[in-house]
């Protein structure tokens, strides 16, 4: 746990602090204090050259500045992309989670701290009295006392200099940075965070820095952002498969009651033909404030992999394979999920990778049976299937790697009938995995042998039952995000998606109940090449025979034992 103020420590339960806010005026006395008596005990601004030694593999400051580059290309005339850092989110009373930039930001700046927000223009204005710029961002400034708290901040010369932007300033500039909102024809955001939190000390926070950009740039009082993306999705999708698009739009309107006053929707909801579709979805565009275009050209541009972000991501995904491999070895009927979740996690963090790049999925069972299942609290997994489905981030990148694997090494036959049927599936899967292939080209492949397979073990009758034991999708991009961004178009080469079948049998399921707690999904992770396809995630094993040799194999980690505590 952090530490406490030394001040803190023998004072009464009562008088410790209870907010964010009292900790940082007893920080700040505390710290005037200091200045009073001891100002050797001020920090000095810490620099790169006394810093400790850090990894150096990240993503080059001439890597976001192309990206930069080639988004500013793509903005329509007379217009602006504002792109603001993620939120900082709370955890409880004056902890907050760990830090996790908005990966858009990342891709655009490398800027990995919180309350900044990025001005892309394009043509060239003045800001803050200075002509000519292209690009802006503003960050939170330096503030010695702060870091020796929080740690190191770049500030604006630091992010100038260490990340090749044009134009840097502090944050607090931002308001008065004499931009003319109202020259722009068109003021693009990729999303705009509303779920931010006031810290009342900090005049220049992202809760400040949004509400300067709604004021001054005149985004609709009552813009909702739940509202424009299902618009957003309408405009893009809407003509692809309306009957589905009609269901989808239901569905949300149930759940969402703001949809029911969007004109858009409710043209699109009254039209009856393809062309009244088309005409709905073109009288109503997105306006001055536009949400949606930016999303569509960083979809795009995200979802093509260059060279610089395949070392990292193939990095990821090798980690999270290793980290499959050395679980399979250690596995044992006796262990927990948490164990097994701590040991994936182990082994990512062994290969320097920062993050998991989504909760850890660890499931025996039943619990295998819950697609998202994150509580991974059993605590003896006997000989049900465990369902692992773990992906290390490393550098920002996420990988996504599922394995199922039988705790005592080898599969009883109805798990081991059950897996092959996924396996079959993810190899039909692969098969389909080429450019020019539809997105949902391996998705489908997956459903038919699966649905197929099920008939044949006399789980299901009509094909149409097929989705109560896969009701997920094959395939999702990865790449910054674990369900990246992406057009969900034809696939192209530098693409990166995943190749994920699953087969889900809760206990009552209308079937044998010798099926019943068997849950299987296999994920690869595949790079679309421009021939077909390479599984990034291969060096962990997937087939039956493969899995049960490497189960018998010993681990480097299997002498670790740890003192009994009861
Ligand atoms: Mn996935």
């Amino acid at each position: 746990m952090r530490p406490l103020l030394p001040l803190f420590s023998p004072v009464p339960q009562q008088l410790r602090p209870v907010s964010r806010a009292f900790v940082g005026g007893w920080l700040l006395l505390t710290g005037f204090a200091a200045v009073a008596q001891n100002p050797v005990s001020v920090p000095e601004p810490i620099t790169a050259a006394v810093a400790p030694a850090r990894p150096t593999d990240f993503l080059s400051p001439a890597f976001h500045k192309q990206r930069r580059e080639l988004l500013r290309a793509q903005l329509p005339p007379h217009s602006v992309a504002v792109v603001f850092a993620a939120p900082v989110r709370n955890r409880a009373n004056d902890v907050n989670f760990v830090y996790h930039q908005n990966p858009d930001f990342h891709y655009l700046t490398g800027y990995e701290e919180p309350d900044a927000v990025l001005l892309l223009f394009k043509e060239p204005r003045t800001v803050g009295g200075q002509a000519g710029v292209t690009e802006a961002l503003f960050t939170q400034p330096r503030n010695p006392a702060r870091e020796q708290w929080t740690g190191r901040r770049l500030g604006a010369a630091g992010a100038k200099s260490e990340l090749a932007l044009q134009f840097t300033a502090d944050n607090k500039d931002f308001a008065a940075a004499g931009l003319k909102w109202a020259d722009f024809d068109k003021i693009l955001v990729p999303e705009l965070p509303l779920d931010t939190r006031d810290d009342a000390d900090n005049p220049a926070d992202l809760h400040n820095l949004v509400a300067t950009f709604r004021q001054q740039a005149g985004v609709p009082g009552d813009y909702n952002s739940s509202l424009a993306a299902v618009e957003n999705i309408v405009r893009r999708y809407g003509l692809r498969d309306t009957k589905r698009m009609v269901e989808y739009i239901n569905g949300q309107v149930k759940e969402k009651p703001v949809l029911a006053i969007s004109p858009l929707i409710n043209a699109y909801l009254a039209a009856l033909t393809d062309a009244a579709r088309q005409a709905a979805i073109e009288a109503h565009p997105p306006g001055r404030f536009d949400d949606a275009t930016l999303g569509e050209k960083l979809d795009a541009l995200r979802a093509i992999k260059t060279p610089e972000e395949l070392v990292l991501l193939r990095r990821a995904i090798r980690i999270s394979a290793q980290g499959q491999r050395e679980v399979m070895k250690l596995l044992r009927p006796e262990m927990g999920e948490m164990e097994v979740q701590g040991l994936h996690e182990y082994v990512y963090r062994r290969y320097g990778a920062e993050f998991q790049g989504y909760p850890s999925i660890v499931g025996g069972g039943a619990n295998a049976c819950i697609l998202h299942y994150e509580t991974d609290d059993r605590q003896h997994l006997d000989n049900d299937l465990v369902l692992m489905d773990c992906g290390a981030e490393y550098h920002g990148y996420s990988a996504d790697v599922t394995r199922t694997a039988p705790p005592a090494g080898t599969f009883s036959p109805a798990q081991r009938q059950i897996y092959e049927l996924v396996l079959a599936a993810q190899e039909a899967g692969f098969a389909a995995c080429r450019p020019g292939a539809a997105f949902d080209a391996p998705n489908k492949a997956t459903q038919e042998v699966v649905t197929a397979g099920l008939q044949k073990l006399g789980i299901i009758k009509k094909k149409d039952e097929m989705r109560r034991y896969y009701p997920h999708g094959a395939s999702h991009y990865l790449g910054l995000d674990v369900h990246d961004r992406g057009s969900y178009g034809p696939l192209q080469a530098g693409n990166v998606i995943t190749v994920e079948p699953g087969i889900y049998i809760p206990a009552g399921s209308p079937c044998d109940p010798k099926w019943w707690n068997i849950g299987v999904r296999i994920e690869d992770d595949a790079l679309i090449t421009a021939t077909g396809y390479e599984n990034l995630s291969a060096e962990a094993p997937r087939t039956v025979t493969d899995i049960e040799k490497l189960m018998a194999e010993p681990s480097a980690l299997e002498g670790f034992k740890l003192p009994d505590l009861k």
